[in-house]
C-alpha cells in the first residue's frame, strides 16, 4: 500500500483544497492529512481559522480522498511522521516548493500546482 501525507489548516475548506487532496490521493492508495491544530495555527502559523480543529477534522474525514487525519502540532514533526506512518510520498501545494526538501531522504517530495483564483482570504474579501 502506497501511503501519501500532506499538511495544512484547510479552513475555510474550498475546491482548491479538495483538488489538492484529490491529486495527493492519486499518488498512492492511502492519504493521511496532518491537520494544523488551533494552537499551532495561532502560536506558530499566526493563522486564524473559522472552524476549530474538531470541526475541520470532521469536514476532512468526510472527504472521499482522505483516509486518516492526524494533528499537526509543530513545524518539526514531519520527518518523524513520515517514518512513523511509513509514508512513500509527501505532497504540498507549490507555494511551499523547496521548503520540505529535507524530507527527501525519507520519502518522495511532490509539490503540486495550487488551484488559481481561490483562497480563504479571497472568500473572506468577496463576502464583505
Ligand atoms: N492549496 C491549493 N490551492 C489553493 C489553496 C491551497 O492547492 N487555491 C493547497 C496549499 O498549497 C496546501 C493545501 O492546499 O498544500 C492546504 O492549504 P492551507 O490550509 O492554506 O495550508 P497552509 O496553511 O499552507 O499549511 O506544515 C505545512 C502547513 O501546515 C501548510
Amino acid at each position: 500500500m502506497k501511503k501519501v501525507i500532506t499538511y495544512g489548516t484547510f479552513d475555510l475548506l474550498h475546491y482548491g483544497h479538495v483538488r489538492l487532496l484529490k491529486r495527493a490521493k492519486e499518488l498512492g492508495d492511502y492519504l493521511i492529512v496532518g491537520l494544523s491544530t488551533d494552537e499551532f495555527n495561532e502560536l506558530q502559523k499566526h493563522k486564524e481559522s473559522y472552524n476549530n480543529y474538531a470541526e475541520r477534522k470532521y469536514i476532512l474525514e468526510a472527504i472521499r480522498y482522505v483516509d486518516e487525519v492526524i494533528p499537526e502540532e509543530n513545524w518539526e514533526q514531519k520527518a518523524a511522521d513520515v517514518q512513523k506512518y511509513h509514508i512513500d510520498t509527501f505532497v504540498m501545494g507549490n507555494d511551499w516548493t523547496g521548503k520540505f526538501d529535507f524530507l527527501k531522504p525519507y520519502c518522495k517530495v511532490v509539490y503540486l500546482p495550487r488551484t488559481p483564483g481561490i483562497s480563504t482570504s479571497k472568500i473572506k474579501a468577496d463576502l464583505k
